[in-house]
């Protein structure tokens, strides 16, 4: 077992422009100081408004010992709860989704209301006021349409993301969205791997053939597409520049928001490759209602990255979401969501196959490419490694993780 002295020796050793120390991705006690101490001190990704789109809709999230309901009221306001009773402190809520009036716990059936209020307590003695026994919130904001939550009382700003996301957010109108699928993948590998592997295109060529067919993976982690060659004038860049002017005229365009000031989230959107509209197979849109407002003409999405733990694409015909939760200190959880229009019918206006082919293909590429990366990291013959010019974001990601784990240890 690493103390936490321990957990501080390796965090020193890290050098800018390598990867971690063996133990930070390998140890039991590196997965519980994540887990306890720096993921409860950020804000967490966690689903979309879509996954709790009527009153009573509730949906899990969970990290480590801590389950968290996130549920939509009556008066349509979307809060967070953790998801033990204020009596003897069963679990509520006991599978990942739900739609109910209340929220009854299985045990002894108190019932909270959809805003956390207990309403019914059988045989408590005459003292007892149900009002000091309501379900313990957990701080919980709404970006856009992105859920994202916090399981330290005192949580950091959350104010410019929110402003950044929901201004971009804005024209793909996430409340009027559904979920047409979820997909669950456990990636045999450390958390911190999973993300470094997200956070870099530089493995695309030879792993992505799918996901190649729509985006174009040798600007992905440079300053923007256009920077990519550099200072001089080509063809690639005025073709780049003429179709920025386009999505200007439109009321698109956006240059890229990186980190702004310290904060922990990236937008770029991103030209796609080949003539493709959408993240498909054949580049066309996988349901025939857009979610936003320019047709199916526009050869672009949108990416959000978030530190520590999701992304985010939103085509002009679906939105596919990622949130990544550590399991243990060699299990990562992957949740995949896909997002289409609210009116659209399934196997009428969208195929779910064709929907999904793109990412489900590229998540278990992924995943195998994690796993390979867990494996070798746990070797003795291990030593922190160098990233690449195209590694930067991992970089990114890496001295994120590094400058929480620190502060975390301080406020200790
Ligand atoms: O989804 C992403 O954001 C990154 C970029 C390209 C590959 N990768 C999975
Ligand atoms: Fe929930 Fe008793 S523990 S009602
Ligand atoms: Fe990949």
């Amino acid at each position: 077992m690493i103390k936490s002295s321990e957990i501080a020796d390796l965090l020193l050793q890290v050098r800018p422009g390598y990867t971690l120390p063996r133990e930070l991705y390998t140890s039991e006690s590196a997965f519980i100081f994540d887990t306890q101490a720096v993921l409860k001190s950020v804000w967490l990704y966690a689903c979309t408004v879509a996954h709790v789109k009527k009153p009573g809709d509730w949906y899990v999230f969970e990290l480590a010992n801590n389950s968290v309901i996130i549920v939509r009221g009556k008066d349509g306001e979307i809060r967070a709860f953790h998801n033990t009773c204020t009596h003897r402190g069963a679990r509520i809520c006991n599978s990942f989704k739900g739609n109910n009036a209340r929220l009854s716990c299985p045990y002894h059936f108190w019932s909270f209301g959809l805003d956390g209020r207990l309403l019914s307590a059988r045989g408590m003695p005459e003292s007892f006021r149900k009002a000091e026994h309501g379900l313990r919130p957990v701080a919980l904001e709404n970006l856009g349409g992105l859920l994202f939550i916090c399981l330290s009382d005192s949580p950091p700003p959350i104010d410019r993301a929110k402003a950044d996301i929901a201004q971009q957010l804005a024209l793909y109108d996430l409340d009027r969205l559904k979920v047409a699928e979820q997909c669950d993948l456990i990636d045999d590998a450390n958390w911190k791997l999973v993300m470094e592997n997200n956070r870099e295109c530089h493995h695309c060529e030879s792993n992505h053939f799918e996901l190649l067919n729509s985006l174009d993976g040798s600007g992905f982690g440079r300053d923007f597409p256009e920077d990519k060659d550099g200072g001089g004038e080509t063809a690639a860049k005025a073709a780049t520049s003429a179709q920025r002017e386009r999505w200007r005229q439109l009321g698109i365009y956006q240059d890229l928001i990186e980190f702004p000031d310290g904060w922990w989230h990236r937008i770029a959107r991103l030209s796609l490759a080949k003539g493709a509209v959408s993240q498909t197979m054949d580049g066309k849109p996988a349901c025939k209602k857009l979610i936003w407002p320019h047709g199916d003409k526009e050869e672009t999405s949108l990416s959000i990255w978030t530190q520590p733990n999701s992304w985010h694409h939103f085509c002009c015909d679906h939105v596919v979401t990622f949130s990544l939760v550590p399991l243990t200190e060699d299990k990562t959880l992957v949740r995949t969501s896909w997002l289409v229009h609210e009116d659209a019918e399934e196997s009428v206006d969208y195929d779910l196959g064709n929907l999904t082919s793109v990412w489900k293909a590229t998540n278990y590429q992924d995943r195998r490419l994690a796993e390979f990366n867990h494996a070798g990291i746990r070797s003795d013959g291990y030593r922190p490694g160098l990233y690449s010019e195209e590694e930067r974001l991992v970089e990114a990601f890496k001295s994120f993780y590094v400058n929480t784990a620190k502060a975390s240890l301080a406020n200790a």
